[in-house]
């Protein structure tokens, strides 16, 4: 096991193998399978370019053997940050044929969160585009080389690498030496790759997801949606993000022998148009981003027939959005409420209507266990709410290198998801809420802990405390509150965004709005009471006019 990770116990070990849910395989078999199946077929679209599974597979193996002789070896930890693009599925897929764990980073992250992820991961590496929507990825190279509790032997550019080293010289480099030997990637109860968390604590924590437990994800993930060969998946989302990687996403695709379609841009109108050309038929959003493409299409109406399904998760929809999506998209809506650490819920195909049109979905695995406790840890009585505790042959046992946030966190290897939830009969979740300090904006999760730091270093302010405050749009927006050194004025939103940016914060954890207060309100043991401040977040309603 790789330093830092938290094994399961040796009897759940066993009894996941025997029940078939683990099968000791190297994640990156799911490709090397495809590739052997369907060679000639499609895999990935982007970029201006397609490629076959065969194309996809011996560039990842002329990069793995690149990469080898570069000097990265296995159990090194490389940061990637690449955007949609076919060089994220070759550097995966080259990182873990030697050995190497890929921590992954979105593209929205900036050199806050990077050199966080570097320095704490000990990353030997870090893979960046050369530019994607306007921001250029070497600057956060060169800031990041800049500090010195980094030590980053190797920065590997997708484009126009400058100073740092092309990825396609490296690829050429391990073409030439085709037919030597990559390692053995496994073994399988081993991390494979390290995804993020949303994030309660003031940065991101690291979660190790193994080659067993992760090939297990895509794979059943895959087989509930009715992913097959036939399936063109295209990724909305960050394919960096767990649901658009592997809930089925890109991996569960290429496992089943499927084409994954990249947009060049996250925009609904270069979506809904890829959807007629590629003949796409299912993708994953977002609620605020299934809004938007909503609108879109019965704006200016593309031709969507081929879609057979949408999966909408990260955060609930409203039920009249869920609604709009049959009519306007003429597809099948699934809703999936899962999470970076493991546990999925997903709707199915043959649930009624009002299932997928309002609840959360239910376990993709027979094997998930899941509790709705109280505050005292007590079982809840069947259908009221309470938190989700949640363990099973694909949820993390640990965070990575986190003992004691992990002895908090995990009990008897249940996961303290911190989300409150209601369970009906079926099994099906709903979700009514969080007890975690994690502001949900369009998906996207913000902890209140790291903005509330990140603003009390303005000049001008004493203290500060961030609440989500209920958005018709963007489902919660950010809501500061500032306590002002005495005598100073308080910086505008707008600055205090600008003041973040510069300390290199990424722009989604940056407040929507930002209001002065005389004190932060308290409660009764004395920490900072947000229900009182999301009392006060919520604007005034409009005084209807006299007469
Ligand atoms: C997904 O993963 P994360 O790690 O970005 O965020 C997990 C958290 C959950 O604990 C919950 O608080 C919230 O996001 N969440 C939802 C939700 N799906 C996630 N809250 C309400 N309704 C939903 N449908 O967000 C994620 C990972 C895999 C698949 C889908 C989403």
């Amino acid at each position: 096991m790789q330093p830092g990770c938290v094994p399961w116990p040796p009897d759940e070990a066993a009894r996941h193998r025997r029940d078939g849910y683990w099968t000791d395989e190297p994640l990156d078999t799911l490709l090397r399978r495809s590739a052997a199946e369907h060679g000639d077929r499609t895999a990935v679209v982007g970029g201006g370019a397609r490629m076959t599974y065969a194309e996809l597979d011996a560039r990842a193996d002329d990069l793995a053997r690149g990469l080898l002789a570069l000097g990265l070896a296995r159990g090194d930890r490389i940061v990637v940050h690449l955007p949609n693009r076919p060089e994220f599925v070759i550097v995966t897929f080259a990182l873990l044929r030697i050995g190497a764990l890929p921590v992954y980073a979105l593209p929205a992250h900036r050199l806050r969160e990077i050199g966080h992820l570097c320095a704490f991961s000990g990353a030997r590496g870090y893979v960046v585009p050369d530019r994607y929507l306007g921001h250029d990825y070497r600057a956060d190279a060169r800031g990041l080389l800049a500090r010195p509790d980094i030590d980053l032997p190797h920065v590997l550019v997708a484009g126009d690498a400058q100073e740092f080293t092309a990825l396609d010289a490296v690829e050429a480099a391990g073409r030439d030496r085709s037919g030597e030997p990559l390692p053995f990637a496994g073994p399988a109860d081993d991390a494979a790759l390290f995804l993020l968390s949303g994030g309660t604590t003031g940065l991101p924590k690291l979660i190790p997801r193994t080659h067993n437990d992760y090939t297990y994800n895509a794979r059943a993930s895959a087989e509930v949606c009715g992913f097959d060969r036939d399936t063109v998946y295209l990724a909305a989302l960050p394919a960096a993000h767990n649901f658009a990687l592997a809930c089925p996403g890109v991996l569960g695709t290429l496992a089943v022998g499927g084409t994954v379609v990249l947009p060049d841009d996250p925009s609904p109108d270069e979506a809904l148009r890829l959807i007629a050309e590629e003949r796409v038929t299912a993708t994953a959003l977002v609620p605020s981003l299934l809004g938007l493409w909503l609108d879109a299409q019965e704006w200016l109406p593309e031709d969507v027939s081929s879609l057979r399904l949408v999966q909408v998760g990260g955060a609930k929809p409203d039920a009249a959005t869920a609604a709009r999506v049959r009519p306007v998209l003429g597809c099948a809506l699934q809703q999936v409420f899962g999470m970076a650490e493991g546990l999925l819920n997903l709707t199915r195909a043959d649930d009624p209507e009002d299932i997928v049109l309002t609840t959360q979905g239910r376990p993709l695995s027979p094997a998930d266990e899941v509790r709705v406790v109280d505050d005292e840890g007590h079982d809840v009585p069947p259908g009221a709410v309470g938190q989700l505790l949640t363990r099973g042959p694909y949820t993390l046992r640990g965070y990575y290198r986190l003992p004691e946030h992990n002895a908090r966190t995990f009990n008897e290897g249940w996961y303290r998801t911190g989300d409150l939830v209601r369970r009906l009969p079926s099994g099906h979740l709903v979700v009514e809420g969080r007890i975690k300090e994690v502001i949900n904006r369009a998906g996207e999760k913000v902890s209140a802990e790291e903005v509330e730091e990140q603003l009390a270093a303005h000049p001008a302010v004493r203290q500060a405390a961030v609440v989500g405050e209920p958005d018709p749009v963007l489902g919660e927006r950010i809501a500061a509150f500032v306590v002002l050194e005495q005598g100073l004025g308080c910086p505008s939103a707008a600055e205090a965004g600008e003041f973040l940016r510069a300390r290199g914060l990424a722009g989604f954890k940056v407040p929507d709005r930002l209001t002065a207060i005389g004190s932060l309100p308290l409660t009764a043991i004395g920490k900072v009471d947000r229900k009182a401040l999301l009392g006060a977040a919520t604007p005034p309603q409009p005084v209807p006019p006299a007469g």
